[in-house]
Parts: C-alpha cells; structure tokens; sequence
C-alpha cells in the first residue's frame, strides 16, 4: 500500500455515524458508517469496518502529529450541514403592526399599496446604520447555524437606492466574516419601487440596471440577481430588463415568482438557466416544463405560506412528476416569514405541502445547494466540503416529525468543528 496520500494537514475522522448522504432519493444511508476529511473536503465516507489502508494510515498519521479532530457519533445521524438557500435576513424595524392587521383581515397587498409592508422595512433600513444593521441582523444568522445551517443566502431589496443597497450587502458579507458560516450574496434591488420613483418603475428598473447592479458587482458584493416579478413588484418585460444587464456581467439569477398570482416569470427565469425560481403557489405547467428543461431549482417558502395563511398550494406533483429539484427556505424577513428556522420549515414542508421527509432532507442540502450554483456542498461524497452535522436523531424523519429541542451535537463546517459557544 502507497504512502502517498499521507500528507501533513489536519485531519477529521468520524465514526460510528448513521450516514444519510443525500446521494438518491432514499438519502443514500450508510449504516456503521466512517467519515474522513482533510483539507476542508471529505476524502473518504463508506462503511467503518471497509476504511482502506491508506485512510487508516492517514488518521494515524495524523493522531502522530496530533493534529486530528476525532468525533465518536455514538449511533448519531450524520448528515451535510443544512442551506438556507432564500433569506432577506438584513433588515431593521418590525412588522408586528402589521401582523396585527392582517389578523383583522387587512391583506399583504391592502397593506403594501398603502405604503406599509416592504416599504416601511425600507425606511428602518435606510435609517440604520451600517453597524446597527449588523448588530440586529447578525442573531439571526447565529441562529441558523445553531440548528446546523453552514451555507445561507442574503438578499438585499430593503435599501433600493445605491448606497442602502451596498450598505445591506456589505453587512451580508460581513456576517459571512464574523460566523464560520459561509453567506452567498443575492442583489434584489427590484425588489420595491422606492418613493422616488414611485410613479415611475420602468425609471426605477433604469437606475437598477445603470447604477446599483453594476456598483454592486464590482464592489464583489454580487453572487446572484434577484427580482420580485409580482403584480405589485415589476413586471416580467422589467424583470427581463435586468436579467439581461445580469447576464451581461456574467452573474446568475433567480426569482420570486408565482408568489401571489401567475406571471410566467419561471419560464423567463428558464430561458436565462437561472439558478432557482421561488415560492411558485401560482406556478403553471408551461413554467414547470420549463424550470425542468432548463434545471432550475424550485424553491418552496412554507413559513410565508404559513404566516399569509394563504390557501394555494404550489403544484407539488406536478414539480416531482416533471422531476424538478425541488429546495425549501425560511425565507426570513420581516413581512411575510418572520420566521429564522430551517428545521420547523422541514416540518412545514411535510405538514403544509405534503413533501415527504426525504424530500425535505433533499430541500434543505443538495437541492439547496444547487439552488446557490454552490456543487461542493449539499451531500456527503468524496471532495464535498466537510460540512457535516451530527444530529441525536434515531432516523432522519425525526427532525421533520418534532420540533422545539435541538437535535444537533456536531457541527462542522470546512471540516472545522464549529465551538459549543457558537452553537448557542
Ligand atoms: N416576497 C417575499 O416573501 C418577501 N419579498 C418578496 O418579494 C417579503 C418581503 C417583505 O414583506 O418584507
Ligand atoms: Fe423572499
């Protein structure tokens, strides 16, 4: 047996785990299972008593030189850590008025066209500064990675003028800095029309594209585009105006799309290869068809449909039948999903749409992942990054069947055990 793979570098062994892998649609389990890990990426997974030579070597190497991390799961599930793959989580103010309101029958849309909803979190986000944001945005992002969450997105669309749109940007990432999370970065300035150009959304879609897209970018705060194509956002002809100006820049893009009613914006995101189009209650079979051949991921946002209390399914079937990686998210924000937990959207999934738990598992790992154009993560395969959570689970149903006590005990991402400290 070669020595050659023996190379100096920390090395993670995990044993005695209950692998699901996320590599099929039964979640590819490995009982009495090993995982070795070096350099941030998983080099070895299978059976504990199958570990080749040269792995056994490579622990023991490491274990000479103690610079090895040894996890016993004492029966545990082992799992990817979990992606939040759609949040707004940058935001000041609250909504609770609001939510008062709605419970006296006012709808999200009554209450956006009378100046509330999205724009009311504009003007606290605008009036934040920067290190306030920061402050009151950063606990939720802790408490995702709490519940075993190493990869989320951060949408901007609270600023919608040049310098609060940066300003929410830059916390996203600052967040990714302070946490051993890692953050991907969505620029959703059409997301409202601001008061300046309240008269004037085609104007608005100009400024988007000429000014805040391009700063964006190359300021490096831009790893997708996003765009509320909505009867009371921006239609499909504006949504197509800044896909393009996207795709000009060579940045993906994504979509709130058939949220509140059918806009056809799946098929335009299609015809772009866009990454992934979400909510999708409206969702019709020419969409479907075309999220399918393009391989764009459907995302579902349980916790708004939940909190709208709104009654139109999305077309789930119809999206497995079509064979569309279908993903789940918070959707965290403050008007329509105040609402920071990945795993109680597994459970929504499941008791709201009826997924089943392995397709809640997908959802929230190897779909979401995809759903960021992120393939290093999302399942637990040789190269993957080492971005495991151990849960105290006895089958991976359990996290979708129960909510309320945290589950996790391990959590590493990059192959680096995240501290009990940070977990809490
Ligand atoms: N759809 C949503 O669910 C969020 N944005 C969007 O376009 C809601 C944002 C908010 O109400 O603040
Ligand atoms: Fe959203």
């Amino acid at each position: 047996m070669s020595n050659t793979s023996i190379q100096p570098g920390s090395v993670t062994f995990i044993k005695n785990v209950k692998a699901a892998t996320m590599t099929d649609a039964t979640l590819g389990l490995i009982d009495d299972a090993a995982i070795v890990a070096q350099h941030g990426v998983i080099r070895w997974i299978g059976k504990e008593n199958a570990l080749p030579m040269e792995f056994q070597h490579l622990v023991l190497a490491a274990e000479e030189r103690q610079d090895v991390t040894m996890i016993d799961g004492r029966g545990m599930l082992a799992t990817p850590a979990l992606t939040d793959c759609h949040t707004h989580l940058v935001w000041a103010g609250s909504r609770a008025n609001e939510f008062r309101q709605r419970l006296h029958g006012a709808s999200y849309q009554e209450i956006a066209a009378k100046g509330g909803g999205i724009l009311s979190t504009v003007k606290a986000t605008r009036e934040a500064s920067e290190a306030a944001l920061f402050d009151m945005s950063l606990p939720r992002a802790k408490a995702l990675l709490s519940q075993g969450v190493a990869h989320i997105e951060i949408k901007s669309g609270y600023g919608l003028r040049l310098e609060d749109e940066l300003k929410q940007l830059r916390v996203a990432r600052r967040i990714g800095e302070s946490l051993p999370l890692r953050v991907s970065t969505t620029l959703l300035a059409a997301h409202a029309l601001p008061p300046e150009y309240a008269d004037d959304s085609d104007g608005y879609i100009d400024y988007v594209v000429r000014d805040i897209l391009p700063a964006a970018a190359n300021e490096g705060l831009v790893d997708a585009v996003d765009v509320f194509c909505e009867n009371i956002g921006f239609s499909r002809e504006q949504t197509d105006r800044v896909f393009r100006a996207a795709q000009q820049l060579g940045l993906p893009v994504k979509l709130h799309a058939e949220q509140l009613s059918d806009q056809d914006g799946s098929a335009l995101l299609a015809s772009y290869q866009g990454l992934s189009a979400d909510h999708l209650e409206y969702l019709s079979d020419k969409g479907i068809r075309a999220m399918a051949d393009a391989g764009s991921v459907a995302v579902l946002l349980p916790g708004a449909f939940y909190f709208l209390r709104e009654t139109k399914l999305p077309p789930i079937q119809a999206l497995r039948d079509a064979k569309v990686p279908i993903a789940i998210a918070t959707d965290a924000n403050p008007g329509s999903s105040p609402l920071v937990h990945l795993p109680l959207m597994m459970h929504f999934a499941c008791t709201l749409f009826q997924l089943t738990p392995e397709e809640a598992w997908l959802g929230v790992t190897k779909h979401a992942a995809a759903a960021l154009g992120d393939h290093q993560q999302g399942t637990l395969a040789v190269d993957q990054r080492a971005d495991i959570a151990l849960w105290d689970l006895d089958s991976p149903e359990a996290i979708c069947y129960q909510f309320g006590i945290n589950p996790l005990r391990h959590l590493l991402i990059g192959g680096k055990q995240v501290s009990k400290d940070q977990l809490t």
